[in-house]
């Protein structure tokens, strides 16, 4: 049986062909018919470079190119694995040993860069496009089963070193399906899609249940709050994270013109709190529908189309998904008690890429994923997050792991040790403060010496937005930092009414 994913998005876009499917500011749109033809040729290019497997490494911009690149993966059954365009150099070297991709697709102005860095080929998205539009059309495409997989989503690991989440044609299938059901997309629905297209979110989620409706998208680069506003009143479904949500609220501009259409507005990726919930419900009179995922797992649980949407709860486990809570050992707790989510399900990854014991811990033997995250189930079994096992932080959306900032701090000069914590932060929801011991007799260096220090290293998004100098760290008789009373020291370090 066919279990490719290209061919159930393109049984769902396929009497919309020629309809709209990427509608662009500059109104230089793309139909269903483009991406349906771009995404032949750019695959029958893939074919002719990789074998049907190979890992195709993709750090591109967000543009209609790089959405047919990920079409034509599926295409060709080759394996994507999208990374997002804020990582280094240096970051970039740690894929492409751990991917071994047999083909780079990158940014203009990368490639010469990319090129030395590693002896697979590389193109320039932009190369590689040009050449596929000379390519023939190729029709074909690659048999796939539901566990042959179809992207690696690298994700933060607590050690500092990121892990491949192996996802495959059947893992994203079934979210797509299931969502695309589960909130009711129907003809007409035009989706406001102002993610990154590198994470599961904006790729998977958003991309395919539009697809599998044939639904026009409106296709914006990134979030800015005007752009958005400026396109919204034509939009049915807005996905996005909580840091969208709250600056709709600071704009004084968000009005009912914007909103009057919206059929949902959907949010993941970080906790919504519970006050963003309320306000925007007074100001639009519409509750946003969170729902809660993961890289490994797709959709978990969400909150219903119908029922009652509470803030607070990221809602029930989708159709055909199993969520439990449980104590350290996999024993169900009951309702009302407090332990870590396990879900079970198509939607669950394959594994993670090349690191079989690191599998093996987070799956249980009859197949239940542990998840990390804290949770307590209610007795009709709404799942509420209520913290996480591990120390990862969330900001904007990203998942940050402290030891991989604290790795790169530590080797920065006068900087004898660090503890990397999230705090609460307006606009991030969480943001990255690194706490520092310096050296004896040193003081910390400049913040802007940090930040070139770092900027090699890290991604933007992960390098701390505030660094603190301390004589030392809380420890416990074990003589482990309580980043617990770090986190509550520093509570209110970017709030407004901070002195
Ligand atoms: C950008 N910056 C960030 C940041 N994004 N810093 C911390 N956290 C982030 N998320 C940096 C920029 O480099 C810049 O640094 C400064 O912060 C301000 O940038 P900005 O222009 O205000 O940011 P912007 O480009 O508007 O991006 C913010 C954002 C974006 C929240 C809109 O990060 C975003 O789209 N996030 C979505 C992430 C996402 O899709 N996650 C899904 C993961 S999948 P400087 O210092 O240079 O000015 C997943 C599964 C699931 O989790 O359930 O969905």
């Amino acid at each position: 049986m066919q279990c490719n994913l290209y061919q159930m998005l393109y049984d769902g876009f396929r009497e919309h062909l020629t309809d709209i499917a990427l509608q662009l500011p500059t109104a230089d749109d793309w139909s269903y018919a483009d991406l349906h033809q771009h995404s032949a040729r750019m695959s029958h290019l893939l074919a002719t470079q990789t074998n049907v497997g190979d890992r195709v490494l993709v750090q591109v911009d967000k543009c209609p190119p790089a959405v047919a690149l990920y079409l034509a993966c599926l295409r060709a059954g080759v394996v994507m694995v999208p990374l997002n365009t804020a990582y280094t150099a240096r970051e970039l070297d740690y894929f492409i040993d751990d991917a071994e991709p047999s083909l780079i697709i990158c940014r203009a102005g990368d490639g010469a860069r990319i090129s030395e860095q590693s002896s697979c080929t590389v193109f320039t998205l932009e190369e590689f496009h040009s050449a596929a539009l000379t390519a023939t059309e190729a029709e074909k495409i690659v048999p796939r089963n539901a566990d042959d997989l179809a992207a690696i989503v690298y994700t933060s690991g607590t050690t500092g070193r990121s892990k491949g989440a192996m996802l495959s044609h059947g893992n994203l299938a079934s979210n797509a399906k299931t969502l695309h059901s589960l909130w009711g997309f129907e003809a007409g629905d035009v989706l406001l899609h102002a993610l990154p297209i590198f994470h599961v979110h904006g790729l998977f989620i958003a991309l395919n249940t539009a697809f599998l409706n044939g639904s026009r998208i409106l296709f914006l680069e990134k979030f800015d709050t005007a752009h958005v506003l400026d396109v919204m009143s034509a939009a049915t479904v807005m996905m996005g994270v909580p840091t969208f949500y709250t600056r709709l609220l600071a704009s004084p501009d968000f009005g009912p013109a914007h909103y009057a259409h919206m059929r949902v507005f959907i949010c993941g990726s970080a906790p919504l709190t519970e006050p963003t919930f309320a306000e925007f419900e007074q100001r639009t009179g519409q509750r946003i529908l969170e729902r809660y995922g993961m890289s490994e797992a797709g959709m978990i649980t969400s909150n219903p189309l119908h029922g009652e949407r509470l803030a607070g709860t990221v809602g029930f486990a989708l159709p055909g998904v199993e969520v439990r809570v449980c104590d350290d050992s996999g024993t169900s707790l009951a309702s009302g008690e407090v332990g870590i989510v396990e879900a079970r399900g198509p939607n669950i990854f394959q594994g993670y890429w090349r690191m079989p014991d690191k599998t093996a811990a987070e799956f249980r033997e009859d197949g239940w994923f542990i998840s990390g995250d804290m949770g307590v189930l209610d007795s009709d079994g709404r799942l509420s997050l209520v913290g996480r096992e591990k120390d990862l932080i969330i900001s904007g959306g990203y998942n940050v792991y402290p030891k991989e900032v604290e790795l790169v701090l530590d080797e920065v000069p006068g900087i004898a040790e660090s503890a990397v914590i999230g705090v609460p932060h307006p606009d991030f929801g969480e943001a990255v403060v690194a706490v520092c011991v310096t050296e004896k007799g040193k003081q910390l260096p400049a913040q802007s010496t940090l930040q070139a220090s770092m900027a090699d290293h890290l991604a933007r998004f992960k390098q701390p937005k505030q660094l603190l100098a301390v004589s030392e760290l809380p420890r416990n008789t074990m003589g482990k930092v309580q980043k617990n009373l770090l986190r509550e020291q520093y509570r209110d370090l970017f709030s407004p009414t901070a002195d």
